[in-house]
């Protein structure tokens, strides 16, 4: 049912989260694995934490580049690039800073949290990408002030203009697709409303229920690199 409607020319909108990457190995936030140390990561996640304790936030950035680093795309995310090319109209929202949706060959992708490669100035205008060995504390080469990674924490507005494109696409979405997130993260845990008000076809993708799933027009349980694949085939 749900592949039957993955085909022709219907507008196509993946939201995904953590979850897609567990299978390739990345923790996810919340949750049985959630623990770094014994921080949970949305408590770091935090500007009030980074101001705070900046060598710690940046300590947890580092380890978590350096593990995804050794990680590869599974078969959500390549199933998930391989459907953008098999439909004319089709985006990828995400809300992982992994960066593997992009290495398993997706491009009509948001990246509405940022990205673990990117660093921007805590004072200047000074950002980049940047997939080295970082120190412990970072400094902007530009003014010496201490540079932050550039993703969105809890509190901050979203990426300039990613919040409207995403909105949009949601708002004109046939196919609403939840994938591998808790939906407890605003705003991406309103999207499958947006969509829903709008007509599209709910479906969510999950180890398991989520505060969503009630109001899902299907459910469908288990990982999502055994789910995708299937309903790409
Ligand atoms: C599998 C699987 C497998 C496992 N297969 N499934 C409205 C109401 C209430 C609060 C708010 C509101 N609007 C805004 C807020 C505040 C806040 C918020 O939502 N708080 C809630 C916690 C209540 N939101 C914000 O602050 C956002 N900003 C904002 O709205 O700004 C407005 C503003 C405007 C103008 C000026 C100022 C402000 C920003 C949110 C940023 C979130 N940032 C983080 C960190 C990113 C950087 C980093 O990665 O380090 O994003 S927090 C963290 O949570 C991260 C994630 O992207 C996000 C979502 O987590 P996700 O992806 O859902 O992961 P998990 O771990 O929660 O779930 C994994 C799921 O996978 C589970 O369900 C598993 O079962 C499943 N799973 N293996 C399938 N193999």
């Amino acid at each position: 049912m749900v592949k039957a409607m993955l085909g022709g020319d219907r507008r196509v909108v993946v939201l995904t989260g953590a979850g897609v990457s567990a299978e390739s190995g990345v923790p996810t936030f919340r949750g049985r694995d959630g623990l770094w140390r014994t921080h949970r990561p949305e408590d770091l996640a935090r500007p009030d934490a980074f101001a705070a304790h900046p060598e710690l936030v940046w300590e947890f950035y580092n380890w978590r580049r350096e593990l995804v680093r050794k990680c590869e795309p599974n078969p959500a995310h390549l199933a998930l690039a391989a459907l953008e090319r098999a439909i004319p109209n089709f985006l990828l929202i995400t809300q992982n800073v992994d960066g593997l949706h992009v290495r398993a060959g997706s491009r009509k992708i948001l990246e509405m949290h940022g990205s673990l490669w990117q660093v921007r100035c805590t004072v200047c205008s000074h950002a980049r990408e940047d997939h080295g060995d970082l120190p412990e504390m970072p400094e902007c080469p530009v003014c010496g002030h201490l540079l932050r990674p550039g993703v969105v924490w809890f509190g901050e507005p979203l990426v300039p203009g990613v919040l409207r494109l995403a909105i949009e696409a949601v708002g004109k979405a046939d196919v609403f697709l939840s994938v591998g997130t808790s939906s407890l993260v605003q705003p991406a845990a309103s999207f499958y409303q947006l969509a829903k008000d709008h007509g599209a076809v709910t479906v969510e993708i999950n180890l398991e229920p989520t505060p969503s799933t009630g109001f899902m027009d299907f459910a469908l349980h288990g990982m999502a690199g055994d789910i995708l694949p299937e309903l790409i085939a």
